[in-house]
């Protein structure tokens, strides 16, 4: 019945999320923290001190994820683990990622602070490069711990300057080598927490603060590249014209068709839009595009995949232009545990607060770990439904209703 007697500190969350906020803050608005820069490193160093704080081991793995470890009774035992990333979107919120860190540390603090005896050892990982924000290589470090990244792929992604992800390992001094030995062998961990803002509508909508996450929907990442021809735009006729950023704009408008006509879970999403040349009097000659398709079903999800390619072949043949797709990322749909689920509906009981089951559009590493251990998520409510924006808000006390369900959750299996 600890949960319920023993007190988070949600004033202290406060302050390590608005400490956080101070790196990676955007003038165009919002936070950009893209992983392995200098501003990523900054606040990675403030969570190391507060792991610290909270009298965890610290550890930095090959591939660059931060691992606070606070040892149990019985240090043979699998680990309780926790943990979120604290990387971000172009422009997105403090919330993201960053709030299932902070509540991380402080749930390991209180049982610090009450002295409340745990057999097994409990770990808080902060995951690197979870967007794929800067090299499109999305939940990288928890899929690095499982042994699902290979050396070629780190050579493979690259971000837009050109820097590949392994050089980006290399210049942290990280060793990439190094990573297929550090892989978390199974039974390694008992279970694994992730509380994450919902980044939709239902919670606030419905005014519960709980969120309960049944299933994680996932995504496949397209990089189109569409290759016309660059003309003079006074000279060219129209029907002379290889125009790629047409093509491409009946591709933009087929993409939303196509998700609109399926299932209301499937979404597709073109996020990535890049004109060349791009001059005023200029017929563009190539687009590269991306499309995000996601859905928790996935063979809802593979139709779309496949009518969405289709698609393409069928606009750029028409138009005689010539198109290339890559298929970036594939991650699988995952519905978590009935155990952990009933879990944490028992933990929000004791703490005596509304919850609802919800299933997440957005992807986790949560779902990347319930590959190797039982895997419960959390969701506090996001105001309006708005992420990935600047205006990304979570009201305080729903992040302190959460962490308290965080935090009778951990302790029903410490
Ligand atoms: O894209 C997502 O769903 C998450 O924010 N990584
Ligand atoms: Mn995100
Ligand atoms: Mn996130
Ligand atoms: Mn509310």
């Amino acid at each position: 019945m600890h949960g319920v007697t023993v007190k988070i500190d949600p004033m202290r969350m406060k302050r390590r999320l608005d400490a956080l906020a101070e790196f990676g803050r955007d003038p165009q608005g919002g936070w950009t923290r893209y992983s392995f820069t200098p501003e990523y490193i900054q606040a990675q160093n403030l969570v190391k001190e507060w792991l610290e704080e909270a009298g965890m081991k610290v550890r930095l793995d090959p591939v660059g994820n931060l691992v606070g470890r606070l040892e149990g009774i019985d240090g043979t035992l699998p680990a309780v683990a926790m943990g979120s990333h604290i990387d971000t979107v172009k422009n997105g919120g403090k919330f993201d990622g960053n709030l299932g860190v902070v509540a991380a540390v402080e749930v390991v603090q209180t049982i610090v602070e009450n002295h409340i005896a745990h057999r097994h050892p409990i770990e808080v990982i902060v995951f690197v490069e979870e967007e794929g924000a800067r090299f499109g290589s999305v939940m990288l470090g928890s899929r690095a711990m499982l042994g699902l990244v290979t050396l070629e792929d780190l050579h493979k992604h690259h971000d837009e300057a050109g820097i590949t992800l392994y050089q980006a390992l290399r210049s942290m001094g990280l060793s990439p080598e190094k990573i297929p030995a550090s892989v978390v062998p199974p039974g390694y961990y008992k279970a694994f927490f992730e509380m994450h803002i919902e980044q939709g509508a239902i919670l606030d909508s419905m005014n519960i603060p709980v969120g309960i996450v049944e299933g994680i929907a996932a995504p496949v990442w397209l990089a189109i590249r569409i290759t016309g021809r660059a003309d003079h735009a006074g000279t060219t006729p129209m029907n002379l014209r290889r125009d790629a950023l047409s093509a491409a704009a009946e591709i933009v408008l087929a993409v939303e068709k196509i998700a609109r006509e399926t299932d209301k879970s499937t979404v597709a999403t073109v996020g990535r839009l890049q004109v060349k040349p791009g001059g005023i009097n200029i017929v563009p000659g190539e687009v590269k595009m991306t499309v995000d398709i996601r859905d928790i079903d996935v063979q809802r999800r593979q139709t779309v995949v496949k009518k969405i390619e289709d698609a393409v072949k069928v606009v750029c043949q028409r138009r005689e232009i010539s198109y290339e797709i890559n298929e970036i990322v594939r991650i699988e749909p995952v519905m978590l545990p009935a155990k952990m689920r009933q879990l944490i509906a028992s933990a929000a009981e004791e703490v005596n607060v509304p919850y609802c089951k919800i299933i997440s559009g957005a992807s986790h590493d949560a779902q990347i770990m319930a590959q190797i251990t039982p895997v419960g998520m959390i969701f506090a409510p996001s105001k309006g439904g708005l992420s990935h924006c600047p205006q990304e808000y979570t009201e305080l006390e729903d992040i302190a209703v959460c962490t308290r369900v965080l935090l009778s959750s951990v302790l029903k299996i410490i």
